[in-house]
């Protein structure tokens, strides 16, 4: 009880005295394992308590009315931070934004996103944001309609940890969507040769000519077995972990 307390309290200067961050964990390309671009992670590194877990604090969050400034500052953040990196590492770099379902349903949500393209902070064509599966139980229509709103500004939309939530296929093909991020739960599977269906999602997504991501890929067994498929990008500990912008620039800006 008193650490709720003590958590909500400090969440209200969080963003100011920075203990509320970004990190950035690179998306590789398989067959070259070149830097497409980076994953912005919310991190919270309280100044008493140590790392909190988002699953911890973005509840609190929702409950104390921060979450939709929060929301939007990591849009503009990691929006800005790709602008950098764009200049000094890789003008063809990429970042991937994740939003939550409540998130995307928001006004705000939309007028962050214009406020990208108007003030070109970034081309929008660089950013992809990331929903789940989960994004589509209610409302299907409006939630359709409102893909296609944001790919009219010129975002990519990608469905994330794709194969562990709502389990309609259906929605496949009535959303606007460029990517499938694959959970970790199927690239753990091959640890146990258990590739069935790891090779259906990536056939699935070949189908319908949509991007695929391996999300969570730890070992070289794994890699190794991803590198035959037609899967183009992957993400994992085996690459690297997330990172801060210092380490970001310390591994990939070359002087
Ligand atoms: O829901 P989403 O897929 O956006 O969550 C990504 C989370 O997975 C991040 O918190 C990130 O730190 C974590 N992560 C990234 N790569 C790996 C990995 O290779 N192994 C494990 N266990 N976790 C990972
Ligand atoms: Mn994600």
């Amino acid at each position: 009880f008193t650490r709720k307390i003590q958590l909500e309290r400090s969440l209200f200067t969080a963003l100011e005295d920075q203990s509320l961050y970004l990190a950035y964990q690179p998306i590789i390309e398989l067959q070259t394992q070149a830097v497409k671009g980076f994953e912005a992670l919310l991190r919270w590194n309280h100044t008493a308590l140590g790392s909190i877990p988002p699953d911890e604090f973005i509840p609190l969050a929702e409950e104390a009315s921060l979450i939709t400034p929060i929301n939007n500052w990591v849009i503009i953040e990691a929006c800005e931070q790709l602008a950098k990196w764009q200049q000094t590492i890789d003008p063809k770099l990429t970042m991937a934004i994740n939003i939550s379902p409540h998130q995307f349903q928001s006004d705000s949500f939309i007028r962050t996103l214009q406020h990208i393209v108007t003030e070109r902070l970034v081309s929008p064509s660089s950013i992809t944001l990331e929903m789940t599966e989960n994004i589509a139980i209610l409302q299907t229509q409006r939630t359709v309609e409102r893909m296609h709103l944001i790919k009219s500004l010129g975002f990519r939309l990608s469905i994330d940890d794709f194969g562990t939530g709502y389990s309609s296929l259906q929605y496949l093909s009535a959303f606007p969507i460029d990517e499938l991020k694959i959970d970790k739960v199927f690239i753990d599977g091959l640890a146990t040769n258990d590739h069935a269906l790891l090779d259906s999602i990536i056939q699935l997504g070949h189908n319908l000519e949509l991007n695929l991501v391996a999300e969570g890929v730890e070992t070289e067994h794994a890699l190794n077995y991803l590198k035959t498929t037609s899967c183009q990008h992957m993400q994992g500990f085996i690459f690297s972990e997330p990172l801060s912008v210092q380490d970001v620039e310390k591994r990939f800006l070359t002087p």
